[in-house]
């Protein structure tokens, strides 16, 4: 069971010391830089601002989607792999500055999602939350409707694994990585923006990634 994925996590602590005096001036510039190297994980780190997080399957994975909605939900991973998927390939990119080139991502359009909830015309926002018990993530309901932000299943063509925040995560593909919650557990509709996690710690809430990374604001699906 404990397989070399595990085996990277569960080594992720004693890593991270070696990143940090590595890295030296890079960590200690971005809060966000509280992260492990997953070895061959082609470029990621393994970020967690949780100690630890339980290990969700399929009999055990739920997604919940309330607030301002008329129906509110709560699907499975069997629900959402049913539901249509989309695809997309774009550059990773982390505030602390690694990239990682095309990375394939797929799953349920959050669009998708609030379309089959009913969001109420009072609704401006969603805050996301986390298996982790954590993290909390944000986005205002205009930024929620575009076609390239999911609620991802597949990450690299393989289903997102524990490390990289699965059974699902969050992908905001405009945006810099940390918005993009792993173990994404809620979703849910608000009046306003509730900043996450980061943002409380004086991330920017709109988090474009800009032109001069081969991005634009305007979705191409
Ligand atoms: N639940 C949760 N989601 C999170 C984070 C986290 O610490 N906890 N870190 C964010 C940050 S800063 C980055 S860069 C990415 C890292 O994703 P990865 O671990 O799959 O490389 O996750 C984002 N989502
Ligand atoms: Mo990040």
């Amino acid at each position: 069971m404990l397989g070399l994925g595990a085996a990277g996590v569960a080594a992720a602590p004693y890593v991270q010391n070696g990143i940090d005096s590595f890295l030296g001036a890079a960590a200690g510039k971005d809060p966000t830089g509280v992260t492990g190297l997953l070895p061959n994980s082609s470029g990621f780190r393994y970020y967690s601002v949780a100690a630890s997080t339980p290990k969700k399957t399929g009999q055990t994975y739920r997604l919940t989607v309330d607030g301002l909605v008329d129906r509110p939900a709560t699907y499975t991973l069997a629900q959402l792999r049913a539901m249509p998927q989309t695809r997309l390939v774009r550059d990773v990119q982390c505030v602390t500055g690694w990239r990682v080139p095309e990375t394939p991502f797929e799953g349920v359009q959050l669009s998708h999602l609030l379309a089959l909830a009913g969001v109420r015309p009072s609704a401006r926002a969603i805050r996301f939350t986390c298996f982790d018990g954590t993290y909390s993530e944000s986005l205002t309901l205009q930024q929620a409707g575009r076609k390239d932000v999911l609620a991802a299943l597949r990450m690299q063509d393989k289903d997102v694994t524990h490390a990289h925040g699965g059974p699902v995560r969050l992908y905001v593909a405009p945006m810099y990585f940390y918005k993009s919650a792993k173990w994404l557990s809620g979703i849910t509709v608000t009046d306003r923006v509730q900043p996450g996690y980061w943002e409380e710690l004086g991330y920017d809430v709109d988090a474009w990634v800009g032109r001069s990374n081969g991005r634009s604001d305007t979705p191409t699906v």
